[in-house]
Order: C-alpha cells, then sequence, then structure tokens
C-alpha cells in the first residue's frame, strides 16, 4: 500500500515527534551498514520519507542526530516483504511524519545505522544541477579549462573537422572517402562515438524538460563558458550538441548519417589521445526522424532567441522538414552493422543502436513537426495512437516523446489531435506505474511497467518517474509526483545494491564507472553527475579475457559491479542521463520551495465538504492562497476578473482536477488596489468571489 498521510497521521507523528525531542531515546552506537537503504541525498520536509531495512527484525527504528545523541523520531517497521528482484525480505521505515529541516541517520536495532541525510528543501538542486553539468564534461572538440571542469580539466580532443564519409554514407554529392566537418556534439558514453540516435532521445528529453520548467532553468546557473550570455545554461549546453547534429545531415539529401564513429572502440585513453580516424557511416530511418523531432522542437525552443541566435530557428526548421522528407521517402531504412561490414571496408564494430521498427520514430517527428508548425498533414500522415498501451520511452521506442509534447502544447494545437485521448492515454500508464509501486516491497516503480531490469536500468526507473510526472502536470494529483520522488529515492540509493547511482552524489558511489576520461585522468574520483547503466543479469560483460569481468551475476537488481570492466552495467550514457536530470530537476522545480506545492492534492485524504471558493488572506497585497473543494473529478477554469469585466489573472484553464481540497496561489503583487472578482468554472457549476487587493 502507498503509505497514506492522513491529518490524523500527520497530528500523531507530531506528537510522537515532540514526546520524542521531549524523552531523548539513547539509540545503540552502531557502525553505518548497507542494510539500511535510502536516498542518500535526502527528502523534501513535506514529502514522503522511505528507507528499506534488510533482514530486520518486527520492531521499532529511530532518526537521529548524526552523532546519534538526540533521537528526533521513532517509527515502527512496516511488515517483512520480499523483494523478488534481488531476494531480499525487508521492511519499509516510513518517518514522512519528520518535517525538521536538519542532518539525520537512520538507525535500525540489529541492523545498524545509515550514512547521513538531509532533510531540507530544494534538496535536490545539486543532483539536478550536477546531472545537467555532467553534459559539459561529455563535450566533444574543445578542452575543458579549469575554471569549469574543476580537477576534470582536460585537453581538447576529436575536433571532428575531417571526418570521412564511409562507403556506406555515399552519396553523388559526397562520394567514399569525401572529407566533412561535424564537430562539437556529446560523446555518447565510456566511448567517444557520436551516435544520432541516442542524442535523439537525449535531446528531446531536455527539450520537454526544459519546455515544462522554463523559469526554473533560466535561473539555473552550471558554470559553463556560455553561463551569463543570453541564453539559459540547458539551452546552451544543448546547443552544443545540436550544431553537431546539424552537420549530420547530409544536404543534398536531407538524410541523416546513423553516427560518427571509429571503426573500432578506442583504449582507455583520454579525448586528445583517442586519434583513431572517424567516419561518418550510413544513413538510417530512425536517425534521420529522431533528428527531424529533435529539430523541430529546437526550431520552436530557440525561436525565442533570434536576436542572440539569427536564423538558428529557421534552420532547424529546414533540417527538421528535409529529413523528414526523406524519411518518408525512405521508410525502411535499417542499420545493420553485420550487413554492413559485409558489404563495406572498413569494418565498424562500435555501438549499434540499430532499431526494427520506425512506427514510434515517425510519430515522435509528426508530432514535434505538427506542434511546430501547426500543420495537420503531419499527424494526418502518422496519426498519434489513443487506445494502445503507452510504453515509458526509452531510445528504440519514442513514441512516448511526441505524446507527453503533445500533451504539454494542448492548448495550443489545431483540431487535428484529439488531447483529451492524448491525456487519458498517459494517465493510464501513469495510474498503472503507481498501482505497481503500492505493491512493492522496495515501494518504487522499478521493477513494473517499463521497468524492467535490462542494459540501462536505471535510465528506466528514471523514465518511469518522467512518465508519472506528466501525469502530476496534468492533474495536480499528489500520487504521481510521490510515484516519480519514490524512484528518484531508487536511483540515489533505495535500491538492491545501496549505492547512489549517480557519480558524486550520495555516500556510495560508483567511482569505477565506464568511462574512459573517469579511468584514464588520474583523478580518483569519476567525472561527477553521471547516472552508471545499472543492475541487470544479461553478463555481456563476463568472459575470460583479461578486460573481461569475472561473474558478478546474481538477482537481477543487485547483478551489478561498481568496475570498469563492467560496460553492461556501469558504463554511462547521454540517454541515461536525460531523465536523471529531468527527474531531478522537474522534482527540484515543482517542490523546492516547501516541499510539496500549494495546489497537490491527495485524493481521498480530505474529503471536501462543500465545494466552495475561498481566498485568504482578504484583503491581500501581494499574494493570496485561493482554495476551493471538488466532490468528484472536474475540468477546472479559475480566473481574476477587474470590476470592469477585463481578465487580469488565470490560474487554472480547464484542467482536470482530481477530487479534494485544492489550493492555489495567486500573484496579487502586480496588481492595482481595488476589488476583483474570483471565477470559478467547472461543467456544471460556476462560483464567484470578490477579493480586495489593497497596498
Ligand atoms: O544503451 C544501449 C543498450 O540499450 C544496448 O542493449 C547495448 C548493446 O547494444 O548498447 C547500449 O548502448 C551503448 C552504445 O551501443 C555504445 N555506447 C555505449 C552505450 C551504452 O552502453
Amino acid at each position: 500500500m502507498i503509505p497514506t498521510r492522513s491529518l490524523v497521521h500527520r497530528l500523531f507523528g507530531a506528537l510522537l515527534l515532540v514526546a520524542m525531542l521531549m524523552t531523548p531515546r539513547p539509540a545503540a552506537a552502531q557502525s553505518a551498514s548497507e542494510p539500511i537503504r535510502l536516498n542518500q541525498i535526502g527528502f523534501y520536509p513535506e514529502a514522503p520519507k522511505v528507507a528499506v531495512a534488510v533482514d530486520a527484525p518486527a520492531g521499532d527504528f529511530f532518526v537521529t542526530t548524526p552523532g546519534q545523541t538526540d533521537t528526533v523520531f521513532t517509527g515502527t517497521l512496516g511488515e517483512a516483504r520480499t523483494w523478488p528482484f534481488s531476494g531480499e525480505t525487508v521492511r519499509l521505515a516510513d518517518f514522512s511524519a519528520l518535517r525538521t529541516p536538519g542532518r539525520y541517520v537512520l538507525a535500525v536495532p540489529g541492523l545498524g545505522h545509515s550514512p547521513p541525510f538531509e532533510i531540507a528543501p530544494r534538496v535536490h538542486q545539486e543532483v539536478a544541477r550536477g546531472a545537467l553539468k555532467a553534459y559539459y564534461f561529455m563535450r566533444a572538440s574543445t578542452a575543458l579549462p579549469e575554471a569549469y571542469a574543476g580537477p576534470w580539466a582536460r585537453p581538447a580532443g576529436h575536433p571532428d573537422t575531417s571526418v570521412i564519409v564511409h562507403p556506406s554514407a555515399a552519396s553523388d554529392g559526397r562520394p567514399a572517402g569525401t572529407r566533412i566537418a561535424a564537430p562539437r556534439g556529446w560523446y555518447d558514453a565510456g566511448d567517444y562515438n557520436k551516435y544520432v540516435v541516442n542524442a535523439g532521445i537525449s535531446m528531446g528529453t531536455l527539450f520537454l524538460l526544459y519546455e515544462q520548467y522554463p523559469s526554473y532553468f533560466e535561473a539555473l546557473n552550471l558554470n559553463i563558458p556560455e553561463s551569463g550570455n543570453d541564453l539559459p545554461d540547458l539551452l546552451d549546453e544543448a546547443l552544443w550538441n545540436l550544431r553537431w547534429m546539424l552537420k549530420m545531415q547530409d544536404p543534398g539529401d536531407g538524410g541523416v548519417y546513423h553516427k560518427l564513429t571509429t571503426p573500432y572502440f578506442e583504449g582507455a585513453v583520454m579525448p586528445h589521445q583517442a586519434t583513431q580516424p572517424r567516419y561518418v557511416v550510413q544513413k538510417s530511418t530512425a536517425a534521420t526522424l529522431d533528428f527531424a523531432a529533435v529539430m523541430a522542437q529546437a526550431a520552436r525552443i530557440y525561436a525565442d532567441y533570434e536576436t542572440a541566435l539569427p536564423g538558428l530557428a529557421d534552420s532547424c526548421l529546414t533540417a527538421a522538414r528535409a529529413a523528414w522528407d526523406w524519411a518518408v521517402a525512405n521508410p525502411r531504412v535499417f542499420y545493420d552493422q553485420n550487413r554492413l561490414n559485409e558489404a563495406y571496408d572498413p569494418d565498424v564494430t562500435t555501438g549499434q543502436y540499430g532499431d526494427g521498427s520506425f512506427a514510434d520514430e515517425f510519430r515522435w517527428a509528426a508530432a514535434e513537426l505538427y506542434i511546430t508548425t501547426k500543420t495537420d498533414a503531419f499527424v494526418q500522415a502518422y496519426p498519434p495512437r489513443y487506445t494502445a498501451d503507452l510504453e515509458v520511452p526509452s531510445w528504440p521506442n519514442v513514441e512516448a516523446m511526441g505524446v507527453f509534447s503533445l500533451a504539454h502544447h494542448r492548448r495550443h494545437l489545431t483540431g487535428a489531435v484529439d488531447t483529451t485521448r492524448i491525456k487519458e492515454r498517459i494517465l493510464r500508464l501513469a495510474d498503472q506505474l503507481v498501482a505497481y509501486r503500492a505493491s512493492s516491497a522496495f515501494d518504487v516503480m522499478m521493477g513494473g511497467p517499463g521497468g524492467g531490469f535490462f542494459w540501462g536500468s536505471n535510465s528506466a526507473a528514471a523514465n518511469q518517474g518522467l512518465v508519472t510526472m506528466q501525469a502530476y502536470r496534468l492533474t495536480g494529483d499528489v500520487r504521481y509526483l510521490e510515484a516519480a520522488l519514490a524512484n528518484l529515492d531508487y536511483l540515489l540509493g533505495r535500491n538492491g545494491t545501496g549505492y547512489s547511482f549517480l557519480t558524486g552524489y550520495g555516500h556510495r558511489t560508483p567511482m569505477q564507472p565506464h568511462h574512459r576520461p573517469s579511468e584514464a585522468d588520474g583523478v580518483p574520483d569519476p567525472v561527477p553527475g553521471l547516472l552508471v547503466g545499472g543492475p541487470h543479469d544479461g553478463g555481456q560483460d563476463i568472459g575470460p579475457e583479461p578486460w573481461q569481468c569475472d561473474d558478478y551475476r546474481r538477482l537481477p537488481a543487485n547483478s551489478w559491479i561498481d568496475d570498469w570492466c563492467s560496460y553492461a552495467t556501469n558504463e554511462i550514457t547521454i540517454n541515461w542521463n536525460a531523465p536523471m536530470v529531468y527527474l531531478a530537476g522537474a522534482l527540484e522545480a515543482t517542490l523546492s520551495e516547501t516541499g510539496l506545492p500549494v495546489g497537490a492534492v491527495r485524493p481521498g485524504t480530505r474529503p471536501p465538504r462543500s465545494f466552495g471558493l475561498e481566498s485568504y488572506p482578504n484583503p491581500t497585497s501581494t499574494q493570496a492562497t485561493i482554495r476551493f473543494a471538488l466532490p468528484d473529478p472536474r475540468a477546472v477554469s479559475l480566473h481574476l476578473f477587474d470590476l470592469l469585466g477585463r481578465e487580469v489573472a488565470q490560474v487554472l484553464d480547464g484542467q482536470a482536477l482530481p477530487p479534494g481540497l485544492h489550493e492555489h496561489r495567486l500573484d496579487t503583487s502586480r496588481l492595482p488596489s481595488g476589488l476583483y472578482l474570483l471565477h470559478l468554472h467547472t461543467p456544471d457549476a460556476t462560483r464567484t468571489h470578490p477579493l480586495l487587493v489593497l497596498r
């Protein structure tokens, strides 16, 4: 069950806390121990707080100050349940009622205590910033000066100004052996190659994040060379990769090369020491469509920066259209490296990102082009699906990326797309994820729909959180938000290994990721902010060769090893970091003030007594809180009018809200003093309420 935190529960928790503070209970002297697993960074004051205790006897647990002198909270461990993915029997320690900001440890008699963690507003700010800054560390074709990179400063590598057109990529205008320039971009992963398919979903995810939380990212400083210019740092960083992607399109026909790569992987050397020749290899339908989707997003996003980047948005849209046309004319060009190597030299043995179906890429590209151009023809050619189950996004399955964009832009579309059904489709998947979490011994969505233990499993956990955040945005239902938080907790420690999977963030983090600069730079700590692939029992990196791993496999959720050898579990890549940035960034943007946003609703816990409308304080000066109750789910509009009937503020515009008590903040700081009317409208009820602004 999802731990519900009713008012009674909250009050009880507060009383318990007061009682504990008055009669401090000494916790036994215990050492830091792995059987207690929790988000190693911490928790928002108002949000749920859960740890798992492995093989713990029934009984109480304690939250204490780090020196264990004061016990600030006592709770009772939950029932023992077995998590099939790790075979561990665990009890949940729920200390959500502890809301006082501070630094604490969690102690379980017989198990020891956790390392210190924080309860604080903005508790994941550095996680969000660090995971995004990781893209700077992945930049190709540039030196990373110490001012931005600290101890991970390095010389420039891979200028990519003289890249060879591989015979598989030859065209009339660019015969095999032609040299082209395709500099910049991010290295894909632990290797130094640049793959368009994987860049596609990575950019798509970062752009979605930016479009959904623009003000948070306008303010977020990454300390990169462009910080302080006219663009938000997220857009500056994405531009580094966008400029490379633009060069991956053959100007002769609009098709996009699948990748820019060395023939085989380089050794564990720094970028400037990795000097094999680089090729652009075969165009593919998947790469071309992912490119089209990203360029269509970029066209509308960078259009706001026409002065700083003259012509860029137009170039992106032209590139997107040309790519789309190529894909429509070439709808089944697969990337099959074995067949390519039979036909051409040199052989290419680097990452494949081969995809067997393009329906999802067509739908994503169609959706983004439609949103940007408002041209129905794109979605008429590849209409969004309404009834099929939506799937958690991944590099070979990008359909959901288009669905999320359509939902986000739903108020500004033509009638060619039924956005109500788009929303319903997202909510169906999110409901499955939330229901699955309620059944999970670790209280996570991981293991449920789309959250399998496969190569890159950590990105699945992050992407599940991205899905429920879409549902939260569409409904305000806090269960979706809490599910996203639960998966962030998973990634930062509440998992089968007890590691925080983000390098540099947490007490036990990967020290030997399969990442060439981290391995070769001589700096003890790996490059920070990188999400490692995560546990699964595929074992593709196990073998007898010196560079292969000994068998590390256990059950899937703890089949993971912090070793350079493990490219199957401990590599890093841009498409795994992107949903991590999304998850931490979206949660920070949403929760940064108090821990749970005003307006959040947990259905059922606060049943409305009446359908009313009130605001306080009233009169107000700079801000009012508006409160109303809904007896059942309704689409709600909430507007403020002046006495001449002119709309002066919009709080809600037809948003579907669940039953319960709702609170929304209204900024009145820019309104002249005077009397206004709040107007709440639902399909079958209308309420008005006077609001006086006085200064
Ligand atoms: O993330 C990819 C994963 O889904 C595949 O199962 C795996 C094997 O094909 O490849 C992964 O991608 C790797 C890419 O091919 C090359 N750069 C490193 C990527 C992460 O391991």
